[in-house]
């Protein structure tokens, strides 16, 4: 039998990123161990992060993204550091990767997993499943903007901050969005922004979402301002399936269906090139931590389940639903690291997965 060679670019980043990529690597190679040769895993780590920074005053290589492109997929851990301010940080590292491949997706799951509390009263894992789809190369992170007229005076300084929204930047997004709602178990898309306060912007996303949807009668749609979004992610989680969003808006809906089902440091996230012309990028939504970097405490099923986005999209259908699987069984036996209420270590939690996926 041929081996299938997949070659990861693994960059740990800072804090937490650091203990928990290792952990999914772990899986990685579990899944290569017991597959008899069938697939294989090489991996190339990169020192980029604020520590890198520090010392030459750059987040990643200049040549970073050339270096980069020969592998297929990035394997991400977390990036911000205190001392390194984290506008320099994200800007030079994450958002670099992003934009500079174009990959235009972030898809986030917000599942509740068994044996997990929600902080919601009814919520059960029927009720919390849903995919937020978060525009990730342009919207209120384009960049664009300055600062100046400082010369006007102490504190009469001016700053711009100014979204882009372009016609193609918001129908490949909503494309993917409705493609993905026809492979959920319900067809529906929820499509979020802010359209009656930013004028400009949201009604060309809210005019692409009208025009595209008329391509996919057999599913099911509807347009939310993003502040009665937030509410309803609360008390109507049963209506979610598909939530399509701009940037800003994904990621903090995002990070709130995360808490509601139960810790960010469940939550994965994939940062998709879905033509593949460059390789997508996989990480946790949690970022660097530093007020448990360094304990052994970090919550890696974030990593492991980032590991199953990442087996998917390279093709890997079965070992990411045995990861998946292996997820769910070490959470529903209660083996949690504290953010879920639990006493286990980022390594035991590893463990359990491991012996799950033996099973
Ligand atoms: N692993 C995710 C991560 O490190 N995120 C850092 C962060 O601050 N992200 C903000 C953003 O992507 O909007």
């Amino acid at each position: 039998m041929a081996t299938r060679t997949f070659r990861i670019a693994v960059i740990p980043g800072d804090g937490i990123g650091q203990e928990v990529v290792p952990e999914g690597l772990r899986v990685l190679d579990r899944l290569a161990a017991r597959s008899g040769g069938g697939i294989a895993f090489t991996y190339e780590s990169f020192p980029w992060g604020c520590e890198y920074y520090l010392k030459t005053g750059r987040m990643m290589d200049p040549d970073g993204l050339e270096r980069l492109s020969a592998f297929d997929a990035i394997y991400f851990g977390a990036v911000g550091w205190p001392g390194v301010p984290d506008h320099i940080s994200l800007w030079g590292l994450r958002l670099a990767i992003c934009q500079g491949f174009d990959q235009y997706v972030c898809q986030r799951p917000v599942q509740l997993l068994p044996g997990i509390t929600s902080p919601l009263r009814n919520a059960t894992p029927e009720t919390i499943d849903w995919v937020v789809v978060r525009e990730n190369s342009e919207g209120e992170y384009a960049g664009l903007g300055g600062r100046n007229l400082a010369g006007r005076g102490p504190d009469r300084e001016v700053a711009v901050q100014s979204a882009l929204f372009t016609a193609q930047g918001c129908e490949r997004i909503i494309r993917y969005a409705f493609d993905l709602a026809r492979t959920r178990k319900r067809r529906k898309v929820t499509s979020v922004t802010k359209s009656n306060a930013q004028q400009y912007g949201m009604t060309l996303w809210d005019e692409t979402f009208q025009r595209v949807k008329a391509e996919y009668p057999d599913v099911e749609i509807d347009q939310w301002l993003v502040d009665a979004m937030a509410a309803r992610f609360v008390l109507r989680p049963e209506t979610l399936e598909v939530v399509v969003g701009s940037n800003l808006f994904g990621d903090i809906l995002s990070d709130l269906g995360s808490a509601l089902a139960g810790s960010l440091g469940i939550a994965a996230s994939a940062n998709i090139d879905p033509e593949r012309r460059h390789p997508s990028m996989f990480e946790p939504v949690h970022g660097s931590a530093p007020d448990i970097a360094g304990q052994g405490i970090a919550n890696p099923i974030a990593a492991i389940w980032t590991i199953s986005l990442m087996l998917a999209h390279l093709g890997l259908k079965d070992e990411a639903q045995a990861v998946m699987d292996a997820i769910k069984a070490t959470t529903a036996s209660g083996v949690v690291t504290p953010d879920l209420g639990g006493t286990a270590r980022t390594f035991d939690v590893t463990d359990a997965v491991l012996a799950h996926l033996d099973d």
